[in-house]
């Protein structure tokens, strides 16, 4: 993977706070490649892989699942995409799959894009999204909150020290969180 040096832009946030629609969005107009840990991780358990059952309690419960499994996963993603350059969803979650991520992979991200969002709002989203995950109940809601506001929100403090994040206003309807977007992807003319 050292090899292929891939450009990366991590997409982060709280719990329906937008990420996989915006990142859709990117995709359309400047050619990334998507990657959702989450995403990855559903497909894993899916698969019935060895670590199926495990990821399916932590998923349940909002826990975080163990970097190596998670990193193997996106890594896995990363060198069978013939892209360079990609948007990763929803990971790193904590300081440690932050911290490992870097190790392992050699990459560091281009920028963080963090969609900021009251949790009333991010609630009403997760309850009314309807897609059979089976996170998005009340309960689970919760905790997986209290997982952001612990482990995930210092991750966002760490790299915003290095001058990378790009925090968005992600209350706002899904057009109007783009063009905000947008302008952060759109190559300033010297
Ligand atoms: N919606 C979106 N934008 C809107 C807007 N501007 N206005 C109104 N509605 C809007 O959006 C959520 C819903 O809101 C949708 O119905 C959408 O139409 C609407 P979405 O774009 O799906 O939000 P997103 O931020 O992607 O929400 P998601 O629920 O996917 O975020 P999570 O971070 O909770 O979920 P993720 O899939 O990343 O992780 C799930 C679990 O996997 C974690 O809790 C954890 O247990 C595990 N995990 C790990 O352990 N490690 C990892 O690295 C990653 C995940
Ligand atoms: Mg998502």
């Amino acid at each position: 993977l050292s090899q292929k040096k891939p450009k990366v832009v991590f997409v982060l946030g709280g719990p329906g706070s937008g990420k996989g629609t915006q990142c859709a969005n990117i995709v359309e107009h400047f050619g990334y490649t998507h990657l959702s840990a989450g995403d990855l991780l559903r497909a894993e358990i899916k698969s019935g892989s060895e670590n199926g059952t495990m990821i399916q309690t932590m998923i349940k419960e909002g826990k975080i699942v163990p970097s190596e499994v998670t990193i193997k996963l996106l890594e896995k993603a990363i060198l069978e995409n013939e892209n360079d350059k990609f948007l990763i969803d929803g990971f790193p979650r904590n300081e440690e799959n932050r911290a490992a991520f870097e190790s392992v992979t050699g990459i560091t991200p281009e920028f963080v894009l963090f969609f900021d969002c009251p949790e009333e709002e991010m609630e009403k989203r997760l309850l009314s999204r309807n897609q059979g995950r089976e996170d998005d109940n009340i309960d689970t809601i919760r905790k997986r909150f209290k997982v952001f506001l612990d482990s995930s929100l210092p991750v966002i403090e760490y790299y915003n020290s290095k001058g990378k994040v790009r925090k968005i206003d992600a209350a706002k309807p899904v057009g109007e969180v783009f063009e905000t977007v947008k302008a952060l992807f759109t190559p300033v003319a010297d």
